[in-house]
């Protein structure tokens, strides 16, 4: 009944019971009445894909037809979460799944947990190419996913000791049955070596020999839009040794060597670096961004050519390279490369045809984070690659000196190879025709501060697109209660992708006492739920009726857990000196992956357990106060955790929070914004009204003039404020245990004046904390602002991000 080539669809209730009986019985090899949920869970996987791979060899041949304008997204983290609710909502197949697999007593969400969430991204840049994925196939665009099939991904984060311990993440060990392996369309990628120059009919030629060549493997998954036809690909790499060692023909002293290629080869693919804000400068990592960089590029050109009469003219009209971030910057020079080296291309028309396709996004104004490699490490492992990169300077400089004679300090600072450095920032930017930040106020920083000297050379250039999430993943999906109630009250257009906006329609409804009292019924299953996940996970019991305010993201001293956690520390203080204080009772929710290098981070990491432990042990605190750090924060897990959150904490320190996406997620699930006006929070802000957030702290321009012109004594602030001294005193005195102190924290706030400001926004954090308790103590107003948040969310989905990308940047239409 399933079988593709007859194309017959599994869309009836009777006919998917019956294919997934003989599916269980197939792969199982028992009685259905004997299978297990391991196997429930692949043949349904089974069964998806099957009807998946229909669709997507259609798609395919549309594709090779080049019909349309593609977007390919060159990304080298891709954090996708697990695909198999997805595939099947999706498909539309959502109702008759449930209702079977309930009627054959088949528990869904346990089948659903067989999947292992690959973690191939680290954080909210990994987690947005997947949200963009899936909003640009539910709006029927092509655009494909281009990157690396890690074989391990970020490490599983365990807390021993209050310590995060990492554990390897091997999330292939039982295989995964969303992806199809493509050896036929491998492709050779070479490193190292000589560049040797011939002349031949008068022209040079550049021939790259001696190389090491490593062979790299796609591997594709589906991306099925929303109740559509299309289906679009996720193209990841693995690299191979190119000839795979054959044990029969190597005497001993070949086989070591064997060996230690293919060990070499693999290594590019073998694992995800797990810093998301510090450039690490590893030669492996510059392997890594050549690899999907140059494999993906040959498949694109190969498509192309094929569909083109063997010949790249054209290419800009029907290709676009999306980079996102500086990580695949070498797609500038590499397809400089591909148009001028084996295409035969004049310099001018290449390079004309390079920056037509490709445009930028950056993610981060963090210096830390900027990527500038050794040029003697990019001369070695990519030669004529650099050869490319230093042309591009050569003429870049040349321009700029001729149009800014006046300029030269200028022009050089722009330069691509400037103190012994590749600063792939500016090949992304001259390489480029479109630049942009993932909010307004990141963008504006781009252009005013980060980038400002090539916004003077290149004002067309600059753009701005506001990130957004996928409501369907993390609302429609992970929210089921609200979706109902959202059905029930508007009706289900919303749904439709590119449509959510007209959520607004709920406006109405937040002044309905009927519907406010029922959205606070969802929530608070939602909380018992999560309740649920944490007493069976972490064996600690939380109060539904408290107010769940949370903070989940990458562990960053700029994202301010501390801030965090020094408040709650302060609410603990003042229950021990008055334990029957009339105080909203709370409880703090708390996750986040550090960087195993960073150390700080993992301090903070630390503090936030030693504190759990001990507030929620003290008989003192009944239930007015809980801490928990939700250890192993991931893409399943978020799912749990947004639709029960009530307050969503993003709280970093204004101008260094590119966006945020977690903001967004929480506000579609009605969770009202605690926060700095930083990122995205800008945005939120406005698009709900003051009145309708709690923000406070310094502003983006505050600190930066304090960056600038100094005038930042955090020891004033803390001789001020007695509360503090309390506080940090805490943190050296051994009053969380002889062995806990935190020296390296207070050391950074007192001895190293707070680079994050963490004490001089600490009381007006306490205030707006303050202040939404007290809201909290009127329920109608709480879900009143709930439901404004909701009704405006429609603009922080990533389907409006895609169609601002379409317009601006790419113009598929
Ligand atoms: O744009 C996605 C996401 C933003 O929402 C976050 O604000 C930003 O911190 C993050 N950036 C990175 C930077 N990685 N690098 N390089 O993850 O991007």
């Amino acid at each position: 009944i399933t079988d593709k080539n007859t194309k017959h669809k599994v869309n009836t209730k009777e006919a998917f019971r019956k294919a997934f009986i003989k599916k269980v019985e197939e792969v199982s090899g028992e009685d259905f009445s004997e299978s297990t949920t391991r196997h429930q869970y692949e043949a349904l996987a089974e069964l998806v894909m099957e009807e998946i791979t229909a669709e997507w060899a259609v798609n395919n041949s549309r594709l090779h037809k080049m019909e349309e304008k593609q977007i390919y997204f060159f990304s080298i983290e891709f954090l996708i979460g697990r695909l198999l609710k997805a595939y099947v909502n999706n498909l539309g197949w959502d109702t008759m799944v449930e209702e079977t697999l309930n009627e054959l007593g088949v528990d869904y969400e346990a089948l659903q947990s067989e999947e292992h969430d690959p973690a191939l991204g680290n954080g909210g840049l990994g987690r947005l190419m997947a949200c963009f994925l899936d909003s640009t196939a539910a709006l029927g665009f092509p655009g494909h996913g281009n990157g690396i099939r890690y074989k391990y991904g970020l490490f599983e984060q365990k807390i021993i000791n209050n310590e995060q311990v990492e554990v390897a993440d091997i999330w292939l060990k039982n295989g995964y049955p969303f992806e199809i392996v493509k050896p036929d369309k491998a492709v050779v990628v070479k490193y190292n070596g000589d560049v040797r120059v011939e002349e031949v009919n008068g022209k040079m030629q550049f021939i790259h020999e001696n190389y090491d060549p490593v062979l790299a493997v796609p591997y594709d998954i589906p991306v099925k839009g929303y109740r559509n036809n299309t289906v679009n690909s996720l193209r990841l790499w693995s690299a191979k040794p190119v000839e795979d060692f054959d044990l029969s023909t190597f005497n001993q002293g070949h086989f070591l060597k064997a060996m230690q290629r293919k060990s070499e080869a693999e290594s590019i693919s073998q694992i995800l670096y797990p810093s998301d804000h510090g450039f690490e400068g590893k030669l492996l990592r510059l392997k890594q961004e050549y690899f999907f960089v140059c494999a993906g590029l040959k498949r694109i050109v190969r498509r192309y050519k094929k569909h083109n009469h063997g010949s790249m003219d054209g290419f800009p009209d029907k290709i676009c390279i999306h980079i996102n971030d500086t990580h695949p910057a070498l797609c500038v020079p590499e397809l400089m490369r591909i148009l001028v080296d084996e295409e035969g291309y004049d310099w001018d028309v290449a390079w004309d045809m390079t920056i037509k396709s490709i445009s930028f996004t950056n993610h981060t104004v963090l210096p830390e984070a900027l990527e500038k490699w050794p040029i003697d490490m990019v001369q070695k492992l990519l030669p004529r690659v650099y050869q490319i990169i230093e042309e591009i300077n050569r003429r870049f400089i040349n321009d700029m000196n001729w149009f800014y004679p006046d300029q030269v300090d200028r022009n050089y600072s722009m330069a691509i190879l400037k103190d012994g450095q590749v600063h792939m920032a500016h090949l992304a930017i001259i390489g480029s025709h479109s630049v942009n930040g993932v909010a307004e106020l990141h963008s504006k920083i781009l252009r005013e501060e980060t980038f400002r000297d090539f916004y003077a050379v290149f004002p067309d250039r600059f753009t701005s697109v506001t990130n957004g999430v996928t409501q369907r993943r993390f609302m429609m999906g992970s929210n089921p209660g609200l979706k109902t109630l959202l059905d029930d009250t508007i009706g289900t257009d919303w749904k439709k992708p590119g449509n959510m906006c007209s959520l607004e329609a709920l406006l109405p409804y937040a002044q309905d006492a009927a519907f406010c009292q029922k959205l606070g019924d969802i929530k608070h299953a939602n909380k018992e739920r999560l309740a649920k996940y944490i007493k069976e996970t972490q064996g600690i019991v939380l109060n539904p009726d408290s107010i769940f305010d949370v903070q989940v993201k990458r562990i960053h001293e700029y994202k301010r857990q501390l801030l965090n956690i020094l408040h709650v520390i302060l609410t603990y203080n003042q229950l021990r000196s008055n334990p029957n204080a009339d105080i909203v009772p709370k409880t703090y929710i708390l996750a986040g992956k550090a960087a195993p290098s960073y150390v700080y981070a993992k301090e903070v990491i630390r503090l936030i357990n030693v504190v759990a432990d001990r507030v929620n042990n003290d008989p003192l605190v009944k239930d007015k106060l809980k801490v928990v750090f939700v250890p192993n924060f991931n893409v399943s897990v978020a799912e749990i955790i947004y639709p029960a959150a009530e307050i969503s904490e993003q709280i970093s320190t204004a101008g260094k929070e590119a966006s945020g996406t977690g903001n967004m997620k929480f506000m579609m699930n009605g969770a009202l914004t605690l926060g700095t006006m930083d990122g995205a929070n800008v945005e939120i802000a406005e698009a709900v009204g003051m009145d309708n957030v709690f923000t406070f702290g310094l502003s983006d321009t505050e600190v930066y003039n304090y960056n600038t012109h100094g005038g930042y004594r955090s020891l004033e602030v803390y001789e001020s404020d007695s509360r503090l001294q309390e506080i940090l005193g805490q943190l050296i005195n051994g009053f969380f245990g002889e062995s806990a102190g935190f020296q390296m924290i207070y050391d950074s706030l007192l001895l190293h004046n707070d680079t994050y400001f963490v004490l001089k926004d600490f009381a007006p954090y306490v205030d707006i904390q303050d202040i939404a308790s007290n809201v909290y103590r009127d329920q109608k107003q709480w879900q009143k602002m709930s439901t404004i948040n909701i009704a405006h969310s429609g603009i922080f989905s990533s389907d409006r991000s895609i169609e601002d990308y379409e317009k601006r940047v790419w113009k598929v239409k």
